[in-house]
């Protein structure tokens, strides 16, 4: 998979995917990640990028000729599968969305910032707009790295073991149980013998239960 990332802070990128999964992901051929900086494409001299909006009020707005042109260039080069802005007014990331976000080939981001990008941009070449939770951040960078975590570690042969993702949180709408390691009495506290018993049928019925039991405590919304 081919990730495109178009942002006006690329430094802010640079690092995420550098580590763990994501860097292995890279190693292995299984994912590129390409940063775009947005002020290549600004207009005159001073590379603006942003102007105040229409009908007034506070914040600078994303103009069109910039991102559309990066886009286009973008777009002249290779066909995506989906064009993707982040923003606080996008649907509302899940695993769903991630698990068929990570079968497609080639993506582009696109990182908002101040407030927002000029809607034209949205109607014209957006083809997905998400939001990673009902809070704001200062710009989309950080969301679209939680979103590119989120699908680069689902791609084939990233994960050590590959059956590992089927047991994620969320991966079938339920919660993860709890785990324990080494050592068996901590402090008092034991782990609970079923998990010693080396019985695998016991084993995986308990983790269901405290899956499903955990997920009702916890997201009932989910059930
Ligand atoms: Cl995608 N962008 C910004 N700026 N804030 C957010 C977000 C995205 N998702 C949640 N909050």
């Amino acid at each position: 998979m081919r990730i495109d990332i178009i942002t006006v802070l690329p430094e802010l990128l640079e690092s995420p995917f550098n580590h763990s999964m994501l860097q292995r992901a890279k190693d292995r051929g299984l994912l590129e990640i390409n940063l775009v900086n947005l002020r290549q494409y600004g207009l005159g001299k001073h590379k603006q990028i942003d102007d105040y909006q229409y009908g007034g009020g506070a914040g600078l707005v994303m103009m069109c000729e910039p991102i559309v042109n990066c886009i286009e260039q973008l777009k002249s080069e290779r066909s995506y599968d989906e064009i993707i802005y982040m923003t606080p007014d996008g649907e509302r990331l899940n695993q769903k969305t991630v698990n068929s976000l990570s079968i497609q080939k080639n993506l582009l981001v696109l990182c908002g910032h101040y407030k927002g990008i000029d809607e034209r941009i949205r109607e014209l070449l957006i083809t997905k707009e998400i939001s990673i939770g009902d809070y704001v951040l200062s710009g989309g960078e950080l969301a679209a790295a939680v979103l590119v975590d989120a699908v680069g570690r689902l791609l084939p042969g990233v994960l050590n073991d590959e059956t590992s993702a089927l047991y994620d949180s969320f991966q079938d709408n339920l919660l993860s149980p709890p785990v324990y390691t080494r050592p068996e009495d901590f402090r008092g506290s034991v782990v609970p013998e079923i998990l010693l018993s080396g019985h695998e049928k016991k084993i995986q019925e308990w983790r269901f239960e405290k899956a499903v039991e955990r997920t009702q405590q916890r997201r009932p919304d989910l059930l």
